[in-house]
């Protein structure tokens, strides 16, 4: 397995030279400074790429190419939409990039409550809180739905913790779930995002499902000419929020993306901590189900509550079983050095990690911290040199 890094460019406070100390030999990044919707020039790519050979790092994933809210909601006359997707995936392959990550959750990225959620031994951690999450819904965005996907319980926990919160928990808790969206991307306020779902009134699953299908169809082929590979990141957390439908939230998401349009480059980011956050998930059995199709992982794990709220744990100590996980990434791996394929090994990144030691008081992007990704790097080594050794030796 390839080890991976995401580094958010002029963004990042954690430089490349820092990195390179990490081990890690890929950096997976984008350009965040591009708004959506428009071409990623290939000369800003090339310099890109010079900028991480200088540092001797390899850049072959891209996370992510976002997708216009317009081809999410299938609104309007998307050619020129699909004309420029199509037109930065050229660019991109023209610089060396094999495998492109992307995500088709509407308006959010991941989300999160608590950026800094106590960890018993010191250092924290991202959390997603559902009474909290319930809280912002129903009475800070007042999305004027009935509560149809949270339990009373919940519901009520949520209204007493909006009963007793103060405005800077609100603003904390709104920026909290704003966190996950990289770079150049748009950020609400309350009421921007009351207004920003009103553009999905009345979109059903059904509806996300015959856009993402359509865009499918328009860029597959050209990956495919292209020599690219898709992969989907899946929802995180991987359930409806804000009223909206997700879907690529379980094992029948993924099949249903994998037959809507199937190709060897229609595939997946294998993302152990989204998929995790679910009850239903068995993040190492869907590997296995689909390990033909995982063109990149997304390493770490997560501990989940009985009302749907889950907290990032360390990469080893949560509910996936990260050794077994690894293991099918190996061998999927061997299957494919098997047939002499040219994409045999997987590049993996430690997808998120806890603040630890200085990380906070260097103003890291939440989740990305140095120190907290280089321990669950330097974890997840450890398996694979193990593993790998032991099948050696068998
Ligand atoms: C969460 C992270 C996300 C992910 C994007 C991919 O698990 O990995 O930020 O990178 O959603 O598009
Ligand atoms: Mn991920």
């Amino acid at each position: 397995m390839k080890e991976g890094w995401r580094w958010y460019g002029a963004f990042d406070k954690i430089s490349l030279s820092e990195i390179a100390q990490t081990g890690a030999s890929e950096i997976v990044t984008a350009l965040h400074q591009i708004p959506y919707g428009e071409v990623w020039p290939q000369k800003m790519i090339a310099e890109t790429r010079q900028e991480l050979s200088a540092a001797s790092f390899n850049w072959s994933v891209v996370e992510s190419l976002p997708i216009h809210e317009q081809i999410k909601r299938g609104e309007g006359d998307l050619s020129q939409l699909f004309a420029n997707y199509r037109q930065s995936m050229a660019n991109l392959a023209a610089e060396g990039i094999e495998v492109i990550c992307y995500n088709f959750m509407p308006l959010l990225d991941w989300t999160r409550t608590d950026l800094s959620a106590p960890v018993a031994r010191g250092g924290s951690c991202l959390r997603f809180s559902a009474p909290k999450m319930a809280a912002l819904e129903l009475f800070i965005i007042k999305r004027g739905e009935a509560a149809n996907d949270y339990s009373d319980d919940v519901v009520a926990a949520a209204k007493a913790w909006f009963e007793t919160s103060t405005q800077s928990d609100r603003d904390a808790l709104l920026k909290a779930v704003m966190a996950g969206l990289p770079g150049a991307y748009d950020r609400y306020d309350a009421e921007g995002l009351r207004e920003a779902l009103k553009d999905y009134r009345g979109i059903s699953r059904m509806d996300l499902r015959s856009n993402y299908k359509r865009f499918l169809d328009e860029v597959i082929p050209a990956a495919e000419d292209l020599g690219l590979r898709f992969g989907v990141h899946p929802d995180d957390p991987p359930r409806d929020i804000l009223g909206l439908p997700r879907i690529v939230s379980d094992s029948d998401d993924i099949d249903w993306i994998l037959k809507a349009h199937p190709s060897p480059a229609n595939g997946l980011t294998l993302c152990a901590g989204s998929l995790g956050a679910n009850p239903a998930n068995n993040v190492p059995a869907i590997a296995r189900r689909f390990a033909g199709s995982i063109h990149f992982a997304h390493l770490r794990n997560v501990s989940k509550e009985p009302d749907g709220s889950f907290e990032e744990t360390e990469h080893l100590g949560g509910d996936t079983n990260m050794v077994d996980l690894v293991s099918v990434l190996l061998e999927e791996e061997g299957r494919r050095a098997s047939q002499g394929r040219a994409d045999a090994q997987i590049t993996f990144r430690p997808d998120h990690g806890h603040t630890l030691f200085d990380d906070d008081a260097r103003g890291a992007h939440p989740g990305y911290p140095l120190h907290g990704r280089m321990r669950g790097l330097a974890e997840l080594r450890g398996i694979i040199a193990a593993l790998s050794q032991v099948k050696c030796a068998a």
